[in-house]
């Protein structure tokens, strides 16, 4: 076991012995790992600083959704919540002697995360979970989160980034890898600002977000189809849904084998967001569903690339050309979504049929 990491751990674990540490998920930003101890198992992360600057505001957000679930029945909520564990000085959070911010959250077990969608009855209980998490904090103020990451899925800013990395001299060569990216990206710069304008001219609210509901951010009942929590919530801040269920969209819809957009799978998780939250949605929610899931698919290439441009200094990596093959595949399947544009434009005007019949009823 590390010591350095076995202290740390320790500061956490009161008085509980501590078995094992091992590292837990491929998320792509913090160090996580699993703490085994003689009690119970928890969480331990170091945040990273570089992307969150104000790491500790991340527990307070933490604090103000666990806070708005008091005030609810038992019986209204479908989906928990990890708990802050608080150092043996009481303290949610400990900075290391490099500065660095340690939290740890409680391990919820037995649980288990998936990499891929099995079957409709999973997706179903995405659209669900999804949906749920938007409701439970639909009547949150959103004036009482903080936002802990300034511009996330804000996709003009990440244009702009692009186009200042592109100014300066590369941290790579370019090839024609970098150049089928490039192109892309040039092809389709108008349609960048669709969600912010959207939301500039009032057509869309903000609301509580997750802003990284990716498959693996679901945990569900082990060996079963039921999802109990939604972790990973750094990111909860105001924002836009359909930055939501264009993040949940590409992650879950996203074949691997040829990064085609599984439109069976969409309409399932679609379908059963709506039954959940589709009495908070508005007309003009529905008409920026299609702009949203080809966006934020667009929007992570553009970060992926960009943050290749400039040396992958954002996105961890294990091999230096990880981040531009991670692009590419994000483009490609923007592609495939493009191709699917009158598809999914049917199935939206259906969703948006069936929820209004159910309303009206
Ligand atoms: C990052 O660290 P992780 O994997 O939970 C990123 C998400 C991306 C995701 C792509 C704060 O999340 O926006 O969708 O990688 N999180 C942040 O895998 O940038
Ligand atoms: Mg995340």
């Amino acid at each position: 076991m590390n010591p350095v990491l076995a202290n740390i751990a320790q500061c956490f674990a009161s008085n509980q012995k501590i078995l094992q540490i091992k590292p837990l998920g491929n998320g792509l930003i913090n160090d996580t790992y699993w703490v085994q101890t003689q009690g119970d198992d928890f969480v331990l992360q170091k945040i990273n600083a570089h992307v969150f600057p104000y790491p500790e505001k991340t527990l307070d957000n933490l604090l103000q959704l666990q806070h708005h679930l008091k005030n609810l029945p038992d019986w209204a909520i479908r989906l928990k919540l990890p708990e802050i564990l608080q150092t043996t000085e009481q303290h949610y959070s400990l900075r290391d002697g490099e500065n660095n911010v340690w939290r740890a959250l409680e391990f919820i077990s037995p649980s288990e995360s998936r990499e891929t969608l099995s079957n409709p009855t999973e997706a179903a209980e995405i659209g669900k979970a999804l949906g749920h998490f938007h409701s439970l904090f639909s009547d949150l103020d959103t004036g009482l989160l903080f936002d802990t990451l300034p511009g996330f899925h804000v996709t003009p800013s990440y244009f702009q980034a692009y186009l200042d990395a592109s100014a300066q001299s590369l941290a790579v060569v370019e090839d024609d890898d970098c150049h089928r990216c490039q192109d892309f990206i040039r092809q389709h710069q108008t349609r960048i600002d669709i969600l912010e304008s959207a939301s500039q001219q009032g057509l869309l609210k903000t609301r509580v977000i997750h802003g990284d509901p990716k498959l693996n951010n679901f945990l569900f009942a082990c060996d079963s189809d039921v999802i109990i929590s939604l972790i990973d919530l750094d990111t909860v801040k105001p924002g836009l849904i359909h930055y939501d269920i264009g993040d949940c969209l590409r992650s879950c819809c996203h074949i691997p084998d040829n990064n085609r957009f599984d439109l069976q799978l969409a309409e399932v998780i679609l379908r059963h967001y709506i039954l959940e939250a589709g009495k908070m949605m508005t007309e003009a929610d529905y008409d920026y569903l299609y702009d949203a899931i080809w966006l934020i698919p667009f929007e992570l290439g553009l970060r992926f690339f960009t943050d290749y441009l400039q040396g992958n200094r954002y996105f961890k990596i294990s091999e230096p050309r990880e981040n531009l093959k991670r692009a590419i595949a994000q483009f490609e399947l923007c592609s495939d979504i493009e191709q699917q544009k009158p598809k999914l434009f049917n199935m939206v005007e259906q969703l948006k049929s069936c929820s209004t019949a159910i309303k009206t009823a």
